[in-house]
């Protein structure tokens, strides 16, 4: 095939037109859907001057083409590929473009679709295109007026952004509703639903006092679980308000579940689109971290009305200057309603394994790329969460204050505008008098820069020199790096673990016991003085910045600061390090062919965690969840499937034998009586006491399988039926089958219950787990359109099962590569995300890796190849 074109950021030229008001009439039928654009186009004095003027579109047939009510002829305009081409364009004109499109065939849910027989869109990045013929680019803003006419017994609800301002009957059973969104905005923020939905009402009082209506719209056998998200609504408001000014915009804001989506949810304005795993909720069927990530998303979602579309992005690849912000705003808002230490180590460890990992891989690219074949492709970790890593290092060096200084500044000065990132950095900077400039590196630079720490204590002059030494590895495209701008958060503890004053040498007294130090060189030295005792450096303190660091703490240290650094991040990367350590030991003896050796100073810590009823629960059990596999093969230059798997699963089994008895005590102290409690000590004890029941269940003994069975029939609620089931399902014993089963009787009218089965199934990590994913995917329940569903089994199993999917035969990679293939032609975007699953190849070791390499040939050989799954493969292989 040829290659698909490559899009560069160097490239960029601002619009030839604008559009000012943009009227859309839809007709929905039964077999398509007529579409008609008006657009009141004008040049923009900022573009390059008259000329041809330049429509994007895609899969649709033009039915009607008019400029300023004359017909055009056909030698007027032109239709290639994509695009359509108005070669005569006057300086202003109304231009009228008459579509029809086949919603019902879309499958790959971009653009205009159906899902459970209702009609809702997908436009971004680039799915109005295949709407309407239109400038589909974010710095094209429009008023928007959207006028929806379809049958009144199936489609009572009609939907669009912005106010209702005319509704009504026509006669023939259809009906219309007429919406004006006041606000103008980019194209990827147009929404449209029409169906049949229930809805759920409520109000906020702005604190301007104007009221807003909010409607949450679900299927009417929902009704029951929308709550949690209008709870979460409704905070999420108030809380942009207190933290950085911000009100909402319009008399209306809706949200409509579907169950067909490909991500987890849309900020188009005033009409957020939600997967339904964001939005349904209850105790029964929803687990504490579904009911979190629903708070999470529709936190983010609210937030981007102003960060997304009151400001929006000159192009994609500005993207992280809505989601990497966007993302620090739901970061901060889930912190300021739960347990800010426990939101942030969470919050690391996904960062870690999967943002890390990216950057090491094939498509590393920077916060902000400089070229991409599918902008599909780069909604990433790395524009997302290193993205929100860096808004955070600005508030880091700006503090608080400084930061919201800065906000503010950015709103007035962009409000309605379509920016870069570099404009918001400009904001930060100028608001507080501050120089970005080599911080901006980071938004161009891509991998994981590694900073090695060392000291020295003087006894004799009280000093205590310690030396910071960056690196960032070659990536993709990027051989050679520059040293970037690093906040190191740090103090210094002395022997009973307080933090001891600080003074650099040259300051007068001391200042303070914790401090940002900014590492700007290859290498700099910080001496402190006027030390007393040797004291231990708590270094990367919040995780002051996105980077792997290497300190030389010896073993001693690491028990220290895991019992007393009073910073909750660096007390429990403290207890990781430590089993980063004994695991990756643990490798070498396997791979030595030697037995395992266990090191007694992990089971001394873990049990002083177990019996401090001091420690928050939440916190005490992310102390006991060892590193991810994942994570682990990140630290491995060769990766070991096995030896990680085998030497992992030896720390926990050792941990619990030698401290059965604790963790039995801990599970018991912390079963709840009460009813079912969302409040975070209770969601911190279930998380506790589940996380010792992994480890029991690693004893595989019968008293131990028949607490777990104990605990899945007696549970009220999702978080302990899941963590039980999951112990039965992930180990082979006489009852696994049993419980399976069972759950699925129970559950088997519940969709969103039935995807945790699949992914419970998928992960399991043992012998003939492939087999079950096949038969799996023959299930009645098993949908291949349906995204959640394919990342549920197919998914899990590519990026959850590193013992199925790495299996040494080569049939894990078969498999998924089967089902590239076959997503490939039905929704390209989730077939390219599934892919991603073999961007690590080359660490693997060698027979591993000429089985995936061929599985990535035959991949990019295949024919129609879409252009998202042809640049992962073509990348991976490069
Ligand atoms: N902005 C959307 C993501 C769109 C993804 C398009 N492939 C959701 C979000 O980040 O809020
Ligand atoms: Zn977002």
């Amino acid at each position: 095939m040829s290659a698909p074109n490559t899009i560069f950021l160097k490239d960029y030229q601002p619009p030839r037109y604008l559009v000012e008001t943009l009227r859309l009439d839809f007709d929905l039928h039964e077999t398509h859907a007529d579409v008609r654009a008006r657009l009141v186009l004008r040049l923009n004095p900022q573009g390059q001057g008259p000329g041809p003027l330049v429509l994007n579109g895609q899969d649709m047939e033009l039915r009607g083409l008019r400029l300023d009510g004359r017909a055009l002829n056909a030698h007027e305009y032109a239709i290639t590929g994509d695009t359509l081409t108005l070669s005569e364009m006057p300086e202003s004109g109304e231009l009228e473009i008459e579509t029809r499109i086949r919603p019902q065939e879309n499958t790959a849910l971009e653009g205009l679709y159906q899902s459970g027989g209702n009609f809702c869109t997908q436009c971004e990045a680039e799915g109005f295109r295949r709407i309407s013929y239109y400038p589909d680019r974010p710095d094209v803003m429009a008023r928007f007026s959207t006028r929806i006419e379809a049958d009144k017994a199936r489609y009572p609800v009609l939907l669009s952004n912005g106010n209702l301002v005319e509704a009504g009957e026509l006669g023939n059973g259809r009906h219309f509703a007429l919406w004006e969104d006041p606000f103008p905005k980019p194209s990827y923020l147009f929404a449209l639903v029409a169906g049949n939905l229930a809805q759920v009402a409520d109000t906020f009082t702005t604190r301007s006092g104007r009221e807003v209506a909010l409607h949450i719209y679900v299927q009417q056998k929902n009704l029951d679980k929308v709550e949690h998200a209008m709870r979460s609504l409704k905070l999420a408001m108030r809380w942009d308000e207190e933290r950085f000014g911000r009100e909402y915009d319009l008399d209306i804001f809706q949200i409509v579940a579907v169950d067909d989506f490909n991500m987890g949810a849309m900020e188009n304005k005033g009409l957020n689109i939600f997967n339904s795993k964001y939005v349904l909720a209850k105790a029964e069927t929803a687990t504490d971290g579904d009911f979190e990530g629903i708070e999470s998303v529709i936190g983010h979602e609210y937030f981007h009305n102003w960060t997304g579309n009151r400001i929006t992005c000159r192009d994609w690849f500005q993207l992280s200057l809505k989601e990497g912000l966007t993302v620090f705003r739901d970061q901060e808002f889930s912190a300021d309603m739960g347990s800010r230490a426990v939101r942030r180590i969470q919050d690391v460890r996904a960062l870690r394994s999967m943002q890390f990992a990216e950057d090491a891989g094939p498509m590393a690219h920077p916060v902000r790329p400089e070229s991409y074949i599918e902008i599909n492709n780069f909604y990433t970790a790395t524009v997302y969460e290193k993205g929100a890593e860096v808004i955070r290092m600005i508030l880091t060096l700006l503090g608080r204050e400084g930061f919201r200084r800065g906000m503010d500044l950015y709103f007035a000065r962009h409000d309605g505008q379509a920016v870069t990132t570099d404009d918001f950095v400009t904001a930060m900077a100028d608001a507080n008098e501050a120089d970005f400039g080599q911080f901006q590196r980071w938004y161009r630079q891509a991998g994981t820069p590694e900073v090695s720490a060392n000291w020295q204590y003087d006894a004799e002059n009280r000093t205590f020199t310690l030396t910071l030494s960056q690196r960032t590895p070659a990536t993709p495209g990027q051989p050679d790096k520059l040293p970037l701008h690093i906040p190191i958060a740090m103090a210094l503890l002395d022997p009973s673990g307080r933090e001891m004053p600080l003074q650099l040498e040259g300051e007068e007294t001391p200042a303070g016991t914790s401090r940002v130090l900014e590492l700007r060189e290859a290498a700099q030295t910080f001496r402190f003085v006027n030390l007393a005792q040797p004291p231990v450096p708590s270094l990367l303190r919040g995780f002051s910045a996105p980077v792997r660091l290497a300190a030389e703490y010896t073993d001693q240290d690491l028990v220290f600061l895991l019992a007393h650094d009073p910073d909750a991040f660096c007390r429990w990367e403290a207890g990781q390090q430590m089993a980063i350590k004994a695991i990756l030991s643990g490798i070498q003896d396997f791979r030595a062919g030697r037995r395992l050796a266990f090191n007694e100073a992990l089971a001394d810590a873990v049990g002083r965690i177990l019996v401090d009823d001091e420690l928050d629960p939440a916190f005490a059990a992310l102390l006991l969840a060892l590193p991810s596999e994942t994570y682990l093969a990140d630290l491995l230059d060769v990766v070991d499937v096995e030896g990680i798997h085998v030497a992992r699963e030896f720390l926990r089994q050792g941990l619990a034998m030698r401290l059965k008895d604790v963790f039995l005590a801990a599970y018991r102290r912390n079963s709840d009586q009460g009813p079912y409690s969302l409040d975070p000590e209770a969601v911190g004890r279930r998380a506790l006491r589940n996380a010792a029941l992994s480890y029991l269940m690693s004893l595989e003994e019968p008293d131990m399988t028949d607490l777990a069975l104990g605990q899945y029939q007696r549970a009220d609620n999702m978080t302990d039926s899941m963590a039980a089931l999951g112990q039965l399902a992930h180990r082979d014993s006489p009852v696994r089958r049993e419980a399976l089963d069972d759950f699925y009787a129970r559950w088997r009218e519940d969709a969103l219950v039935l995807d945790k089965w699949f992914a419970i199934q998928a992960t399991a990590p043992l012998p003939g787990v492939l087999d079950e994913v096949r038969q799996l995917m023959q299930h009645p329940a098993f949908e291949i359109r349906n995204p959640n569903k394919v990342r549920a089994l197919i998914g899990s199993f590519a990026r959850g099962n590193p013992t199925g999917f790495h299996d040494a035969s080569g049939e894990g990679y078969a498999f998924v590569a089967d089902q590239v293939i076959h997503l490939n032609a039905l929704n390209p975007q989730i077939a390219a995300r599934l892919l991603g699953a073999f961007n690590a190849w080359r660490r693997y070791d060698p027979q591993r890796r000429a089985l995936m390499q061929a599985q990535l040939e035959r991949i990019l050989q295949t024919p129609a190849l879409s252009p998202d799954v042809y640049e992962v493969a073509s990348k991976s292989l490069a």
